[in-house]
């Protein structure tokens, strides 16, 4: 067997016997009235491990620095270093083996209390970013698709940033986003993370962000999935397709 497929066997086996109905329980019940729920417990250390190193590795060799903002978001920044899908799948193994893994996607199902599945636009489906800049920031934002799945692979402490806010039950009207009005007409929750985190967002109805980081390096992947309502929408993709752009068609600031 592949070094890949020993791993997905370890995730599968540990997803089968070594995850409690009680933390799934508990996980859904986080996810269903807070936006989202930390899952570190879905995943082995041996996986966690392999995610990690590809993560690293191709940081080292597919990435590109943006600094833009989008109308959409009213302006909110985003800046930071990122490899897309096109690359993670070009040079890596691991990540799209775990993102496709049907006995993760059935847990990932069990705690947001509906079906979960690989997202159908490709570039949306896994995207890896490194905050490392003094300032860099994942800005305020919700995403097209309804669920994200953000592994943590290293974190400055809390006193330097990097923590992920976020706003549950809210609505993205890309036309007149009115980010500061949901802010101040909703509680907004604050999550410490830490390396070796897992967390699962309700991303179409939760806004969120990572705040600013100083003195650090942060690095995630987020893999993100669809709804069975998102399979049937029409949905535009310009926040996304405007983040990921090659660098020569890059928009800096619409
Ligand atoms: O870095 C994070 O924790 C969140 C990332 C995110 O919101 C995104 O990639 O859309
Ligand atoms: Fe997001």
């Amino acid at each position: 067997m592949s070094d890949v497929g020993a791993l997905l066997l370890d995730l599968e086996t540990h997803l089968a016997t070594n995850v409690s109905e009680e933390s799934i329980a508990r996980a859904r019940r986080d996810f269903s009235y807070l936006g989202h729920a930390k899952i570190p417990f879905l995943v082995p250390d041996s996986v966690k491990k392999a995610v990690a190193d590809e993560v690293n590795r191709l940081l080292e060799v597919g990435s590109v620095r943006r600094d833009v903002s989008f109308a959409e978001t009213d302006h909110s920044p985003r800046r930071m270093r990122n490899v897309r899908r096109k690359e993670i799948v070009e040079f890596g193994t691991v990540i799209p083996g775990v993102y496709n893994s049907a006995r993760m996607l059935q847990s990932l199902g069990q705690i947001a209390g509906e079906p979960v599945h690989p997202c159908p636009y490709e570039p949306e489906q896994f995207v890896i970013t490194c905050l490392e800049k003094d300032g860099d920031t994942h800005g305020w934002h919700w995403d097209d698709y309804s669920f994200a799945v953000v592994w943590v692979i290293e974190t400055p402490p809390i006193a330097d940033g990097g923590f992920v806010q976020c706003v549950p039950g809210t609505v993205w009207n890309k036309a007149d986003p009115q980010i500061n009005r949901t802010l101040t007409r909703h509680p907004i929750y604050s999550v410490e993370l830490f390396s070796g985190d897992l967390y699962l967002m309700r991303t179409d109805t939760t806004l969120h962000r990572v705040y600013p980081v100083v003195n650090g390096t942060r690095k995630i992947i987020n893999m993100g999935y669809a709804s069975t309502r998102n399979l049937t929408m029409e949905l535009s993709h310009e926040t996304m397709d405007g983040l990921w752009a090659d660098p020569e068609t890059l928009e800096v600031s619409r």
